[in-house]
């Protein structure tokens, strides 16, 4: 298949401040939820003794070099989010100049390489000084989140012209809030219900805000979608698998693209689904210039008496990925189609990755298995543009080996690999195959990705030997 997309499509590489900033307090920045629960977590390995250390890819410090490898991989675009604590260290008071300062030179650097800055306000890094105060469910959240986004507006709203409010709020609140297993640890559907509202608020408020800059070109959020298959053609597993889908894919989607609330709500919160007036239903529903999804894998559904929902989900029947997550590029293109036909709304992939255990060999890492996923994957999104779904860029998860949340320092999902005691950095062998890919995209007269160096896609069919070379492509 001919992997040529238009020319305006955007090829990008995403990452959030938490994952690979590291520890900045000297800065003057205030601590996130996710500080404090990595220092009550358990110690194992000499990984997490490094995440312990919140070091991470110390970013904070080696951004400049981080920018220039994006600049050596070609990258159109650069995800990357903002860290709340950073910028008011107390979450709701003063401003850190230092912090403001580290994103002001950030997007100008990449501005002056080329690359257009994608901003994400909020990806899961609360400050904690605001978790002590009742974090999402203090119904001042919605405001906290206003002050804070117009700070950051403030500064940056003419350099950077995609702006993303929230990653992911599904997991943040139902890993975070109702099963404990990410910050800030809490196990509370009541809880959750109230976090719920105000972040559905926070989102509406903030778009209205984001919209009153003009050099914002877009405004979106990042969804993480996952098709939900039935385990079986039972009508259990059918009803359990739609009850998933209402959860999983439509609990955020639902308000704030079509201003409903889904009817799930009822069987989530329970007694605790949240009230609410006209006046609050109607900021809902607000006009998005597009839908981020972040698309890994899809699920197995099937009815089970007694877990959340009733729902449970089977192990993957086919390949997985180090995350345990089934390989199903199918699912992608699926998703793509969903999110369209219902939400009718241009698309951006704003996350799409695999974890795998790469090994760096003679100071290479040919991590061939990732290459054949991102190009599985790459290749379902030009069948999509080919099915006329508006779908105007593709970010790969990740740029960097990062911290993967709960699972520490132990999950790699870089295009670049990271040493994570020396902060080296070594490209590995899928981040000269995403740059191999773009140079074709950006040399309209080729006509044939086979013909040109580099460009070999026989490791399709045999690809440990196609690219046993390991150098990236000429341009
Ligand atoms: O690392 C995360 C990211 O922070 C949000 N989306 C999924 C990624 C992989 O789990």
């Amino acid at each position: 298949m001919n992997i040529r997309f238009p020319e305006n499509f955007i090829f990008g590489a995403a990452t959030s401040a938490f994952q690979i900033e590291g520890n900045v307090h000297d800065d003057g920045s205030g601590k996130s939820i996710w500080s404090s629960f990595i220092q009550n977590s358990t110690v194992g390995s000499q990984e997490d003794e490094y995440a312990k250390s919140e070091t991470f890819c110390l970013h904070s410090s080696y951004w400049k070099r981080d920018v220039s490898l994006l600049s050596e991989l070609k990258l159109d675009s650069y995800r990357f989010s903002v860290s709340w604590g950073r910028v008011i260290p107390s979450g709701n008071g003063n401003v850190n100049q230092k912090g403001l300062q580290f994103y002001d030179q950030l997007v100008d650097n990449l501005l002056e390489h080329g690359i257009t800055p994608m901003l994400t306000l909020y990806h899961w890094d609360l400050p904690l000084e605001l978790q002590k105060n009742g974090g999402w469910a203090n119904p001042n959240s919605p405001d906290w989140f206003l002050l804070y986004s117009k700070t950051v507006a403030d500064l940056l709203a003419d350099r950077v012209p995609l702006w993303i409010t929230f990653n992911e709020p599904w997991i943040f609140m139902h890993l975070g809030m109702i099963q404990g297993e990410h910050a800030p640890g809490i196990k509370s559907p009541e809880y959750a219900a109230a976090a719920y509202k105000n972040i559905l608020l926070s989102h509406s408020r903030t778009a209205d805000l984001l919209r009153s800059y003009n050099q914002i070109r877009e405004i979106g959020i990042a969804s993480n979608l996952s098709p939900c298959i039935p385990a079986s053609p039972s009508p259990a597993d059918v009803a359990a698998s739609k009850r998933m889908d209402a959860y999983h894919n439509r609990f955020f989607l639902d308000p704030w693209v079509n201003g409903s609330i889904p009817e799930i709500t009822d069987q989530v919160f329970g007694k605790h689904n949240p009230e609410w007036s006209d006046s609050e239903l109607n900021e809902l529903g607000s006009e998005l210039d597009f839908i981020g999804i972040n698309y890994y894998t899809s699920k197995r559904i099937a009815h089970h008496d007694h877990d959340f929902l009733n729902v449970t989900e089977h192990p993957p029947q086919t390949e997985t990925t180090d995350m345990g997550w089934e390989i199903n590029p199918d699912g992608l293109l699926e998703a793509l189609i969903w999110a369209y036909e219902q939400y009718n709304t241009p698309l951006y992939v704003t996350e799409n990755g695999a974890a795998f255990n790469d090994v760096i060999q003679n100071g290479k890492i040919e991590d061939y298995s990732r290459v054949r996923y991102l190009h599985d994957h790459i290749l379902q999104c030009k069948k999509a543009i080919e099915q006329n779904i508006p779908l105007k860029g593709y970010y790969v998860w990740s740029l960097l080996d990062n911290y993967e949340w709960n699972h520490g320092l132990t999950k790699r999902f870089g295009l670049i690999h990271v040493d994570f005691e020396t902060y080296n950095r070594t490209i590995k062998q899928s981040g000269y195959y995403y740059r191999n890919l773009i140079s074709f995209n950006r040399h309209p007269n080729t006509s044939d990705l086979k013909s040109r160096r580099g460009l070999n896609l026989d490791f399709l069919d045999n690809f440990q030997a196609a690219y046993t070379q390991g150098q990236p492509a000429g341009t």
